[in-house]
């Protein structure tokens, strides 16, 4: 190998590394419920919309009402047309502050998670 061909691998490694730095974890990018709404009614699923299609096995949305109790859910699904996607259904919720935590992981094993509040009215 030549010394120009050293530096063009060296700068294409660099270029790969940047890369994958610049989308290292999935991010949430909007969610139904949204963050931190006040509902008039219960919503009937939460959805959450990532910037990275998600792996299954490692996705996981929690909810807890305002005594911190968890609130069972069926387990969560990712979309099968949309990747980024996932979803649960809830049950009938009654009027109170919750809150959703999430955990998922994409493609490239990077995890990720967060949480988020609203309250129904
Ligand atoms: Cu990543």
């Amino acid at each position: 190998m030549n010394m120009n061909k050293i530096v063009a691998v060296l700068t294409l490694a660099a270029a790969a590394g940047a890369a994958s730095v610049a989308q290292a974890h999935a991010k949430i990018e909007s969610s139904e419920p949204t963050a931190d709404s006040v509902m008039e009614g219960a919503p009937k699923a939460i959805r959450l919309h990532f910037n990275e299609a998600l792996e299954p096995a490692f996705s996981k949305i929690e909810l807890f009402d305002a005594k911190q109790a968890a609130v069972v859910l069926p387990k969560v699904a990712v979309d099968k047309e949309d990747p980024k996607t996932m979803s649960t259904t809830v049950p009938v919720l009654e009027s109170g502050k919750y809150s959703v935590r999430w955990t998922t992981m994409t493609h490239d094993g990077h995890k990720a998670k967060g949480q988020y509040s609203f309250t129904v009215k």
